[in-house]
């Protein structure tokens, strides 16, 4: 039998499966009455470019990166529409919620997940191909409707890129946290202890913190090569806070 984990995973709704008004249908496939796992967060974000970065860092480079950075911040599927422009970002936890949702989701590629498993979420989505400058294919777009954490590592990453720990009740928090002492300013992709004139405060003194983002604040501002980017920090305290000047 497979170990019992107590787990929690990140699942983006993302625009296709909002303009296919698919939500419903993804929620009721995740619901507690079919999976035991439950809502440990919510929210509706409208994604900013370095928050689309951060999310997608590993794939950097890849023929398909560009287009996953307008297809999940809403340009392909809303380019008239910016209010449109959102996805719904959720923490479910549970017993073994990695493996549970990633069943449900299927394959990356539509294509595969329908040969796969028909029936399963991803089935519904579709290939677009892609062209370079000059027209010439590139490869295929997956339009795949949904994220869902590959594994416990990437679940612990995401969850602190996309929320603040008090997004999250108390007692269903499994990421440790710190109280901040300080306040801490952003500007111009850069962290402060001291107010400069146009930062903002992120971080007020009595602030729960992630403990790991607190580190690389304290690693920034004491002038050390910090441990993950200042971006991967600063972007949950940018959402649907930016003006966006797209
Ligand atoms: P998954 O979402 O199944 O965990 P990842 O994390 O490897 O897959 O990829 C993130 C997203 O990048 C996918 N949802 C898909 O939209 C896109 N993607 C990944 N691999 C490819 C590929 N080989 N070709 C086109 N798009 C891809």
């Amino acid at each position: 039998m497979a170990k019992q984990k107590l787990e929690s995973s990140l699942v983006l709704i993302k625009p296709d499966a909002m303009k296919n008004s698919l939500t419903g249908y993804i929620l009721s496939q995740f619901s507690q009455f079919h999976t035991g796992l439950r809502f440990a967060a919510l929210k509706v974000v409208a994604v900013n470019q370095s928050l689309a970065e951060e999310h997608y860092a590993e794939h950097k480079g890849k023929f398909f990166y560009p287009a996953l950075l307008q297809y999940i911040r809403g340009f392909l599927h809303y380019p008239d529409t910016p209010q449109k422009r959102r996805v719904i970002a959720i923490v479910y936890q549970g017993i073994n919620a990695i493996q549970t949702i990633r069943d449900i989701c299927g394959a990356t590629n539509p294509h595969e997940a329908r040969l796969q498993k028909p029936g399963c979420i991803r089935a519904l989505g579709t290939v677009i191909p892609l062209h370079d400058d000059k027209g010439t294919f590139i490869g295929n777009r997956s339009d795949n409707l949904i994220h869902a954490s590959a594994n416990p590592q990437d679940a612990e990453r995401e969850i602190k890129l996309w929320f603040l720990p008090t997004d999250i009740p108390p007692i269903m928090r499994d990421i440790p946290t710190v109280t901040s002492k300080y306040c801490y300013y952003y500007k111009n992709n850069s962290i402060s202890a001291q107010y400069l004139r146009r930062s903002f405060c992120f971080i007020s003194p009595g602030d729960i913190v992630w403990r790991s983002d607190m580190k690389v604040i304290n690693q920034l501002t004491n002038g050390k090569k910090p441990s993950y980017s200042i971006n991967a920090v600063i972007a949950k305290y940018l959402i649907n806070r930016e003006i966006e000047k797209d």
